[in-house]
């Protein structure tokens, strides 16, 4: 099901919800939803793989590794999302209930993950997951 890379769009205001990025993993370069945006569709496992230079945002090396400041997940309703620390899908793990937005989503500085994700994956929502935080 989740397989495919990840599709950009610019964002702002994008809540990330609707036709077109269901099933994807939502982040943001900014809390709240700031600045620019990617659908990460499927696991991946080193966002350094995605560049994200085309946007001005964009910083330091030119790519989604160590950008995300906000997320969202618009799995549409079977999978929770994670993003992990690092690339291959380890350290700090962070889990987003399906299309749930929090304070602590909007803001991953509120719990200490501003600009970590680098890689992505998912968990079947009823399956067991160690989360580091979930939110
Ligand atoms: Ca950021
Ligand atoms: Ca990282």
């Amino acid at each position: 099901m989740f397989v495919g890379a990840p599709a950009y769009a610019s964002s702002g205001t994008n809540t990330c919800t609707g036709p077109g990025n269901a099933g994807a993993t939502c982040i943001w370069i900014d809390a709240d939803y700031g600045s620019e945006q990617a659908d990460f569709f499927g696991t991946n496992s080193n966002f350094t793989s995605f560049d994200c230079d085309i946007f001005t945002n964009c910083l330091p090396d030119g790519t989604w590794n160590d950008e995300a400041s906000s997320g969202y997940n618009d799995g549409g309703g079977s999978f929770n999302a994670i993003l992990w620390q690092n690339a291959s899908f380890k350290g700090f793990d962070e889990c987003m209930k399906v299309q749930v937005a929090t304070a602590n989503t909007k803001d991953f500085a509120n719990f200490g993950f501003n600009d970590e994700a680098s890689s992505n994956s998912w968990y079947a929502v009823g399956s067991s997951q160690s989360c580091s935080h979930t939110d």
